[in-house]
């Protein structure tokens, strides 16, 4: 952790207060040093009152992503999210994440972004990434995976989001495989899990997730409106983007010690139990590829298993699901 983030840490496990000899001391460094880091925390938008009588306290925090905050608040993960980093702006953090992935950076580093200019979907789609509104990040992942194993990460951030977004927001989210948070109906996440591999050995993994945070309704452009919405929409609140982050990151990080120690079986259960696409009549696009069926189950690997008109059971592991009314 970064001094900065052990002063928040400190600041926030001390709501009435903390002195800055204790902290000097706590953090083992000067008190001048303290100060100087206290300046960058406020010109970073962090309100530090101090006083004789109480010492430090935090006041408030900005609606802005900031590493130090992040780390602090995370307070220590296995993996995901020991190394955090923030850009202004990126074109997509996918591609700033590949960057260190070929840098050799160790797994688990989080790229985010407050604006992506070139943020993008599945088959070079364009995602939307207005600055400041939503949670644009991605996540480096070295498993020792086959690549077909790929799919658990996909999975594993659809089950960890979920279960953020009902902690921190309150709300009941769908699964849509295999790559769509929906909210009654609504795309309010999506996943773009890219690789790099060899033949029978993944390299690394790029985990991007895009999460419509704050957005208003009128903040979409038509054409997503109808399809689209934001956490702040359906809770009827604006959500703390830091607390909702670092929800994501801890659950992400649990889920990902469960695929790697051999469980992904039990995350599995719990996605299919949220997955509005299993038992449902399905029509299923695979690049030219189209066809009809009915979605029974994922696999052992994360795929989805659709039995077709004509009683195959097929594997699908990518293209888009449209469900069936
Ligand atoms: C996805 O693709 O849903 C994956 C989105 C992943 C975005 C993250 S943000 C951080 C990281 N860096 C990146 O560059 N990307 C990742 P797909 O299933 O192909 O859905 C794309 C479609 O969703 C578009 O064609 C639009 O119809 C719609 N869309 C675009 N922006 C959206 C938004 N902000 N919210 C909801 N829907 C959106």
């Amino acid at each position: 952790m970064t001094t900065g983030a052990k002063i928040l840490s400190a600041l926030r496990a001390n709501p009435d207060g903390v002195s800055g000899a204790q902290l000097a001391e706590h953090l083992a460094i000067s008190r001048a040093a303290i100060w100087a880091r206290m300046d960058d925390l406020r010109a970073a938008g962090y309100d530090i009152a101090a006083s004789p009588h109480f010492g430090y306290k935090l006041v408030g925090s900005p609606d802005a992503l900031h590493a130090d905050d992040l780390l602090a608040r995370l307070n220590k993960t296995k993996i995901i999210g020991r190394d955090i980093r923030v850009f202004e702006e990126t074109s997509s953090t996918n591609d700033v994440a590949e960057k260190l992935a070929r840098d050799g950076v160790k797994e688990g580093v989080v790229v985010f972004a407050e604006s992506q200019t070139k943020g993008r979907g599945r088959l070079g789609r364009k995602w939307l990434s207005p600055t400041h509104q939503g949670l644009w990040f991605s996540v480096l992942l070295r498993p020792n995976f086959r690549p077909q194993e790929t799919t658990q990460l996909t999975v594993i951030s659809a089950t960890a989001l979920r279960r953020a977004i009902k902690t921190v927001c309150g709300l009941a989210a769908d699964i849509k495989w295999p790559n769509d948070i929906l909210i009654g109906g609504k795309k309010v996440a999506g996943i773009l899990t890219e690789m790099s591999a060899e033949v029978d050995r993944v390299r690394h993994v790029i985990l991007g997730i895009g999460v419509d945070v704050n957005q208003d309704v009128a903040e979409f452009p038509a054409e997503l409106r109808k399809i689209a919405t934001s956490l702040k929409i359906e809770a009827g609140e604006e959500i703390t983007r830091a607390e909702l982050a670092t929800e994501i990151l801890r659950e992400l990080d649990f889920d990902y010690a469960r695929v790697c120690a051999g469980k992904f079986s039990a995350v599995a259960d719990e996605w299919e139990a949220a997955c509005v696409t299993i038992g449902k009549n399905v029509t299923v696009h695979c690049g030219d590829r189209k066809f009809r069926g009915y979605a029974e189950a994922l696999d052992d690997d994360g795929a989805l298993l659709v039995r077709t008109e004509h009683g195959h059971l097929e594997r699908v592991i990518g293209g888009d699901v449209m469900l069936e009314k």
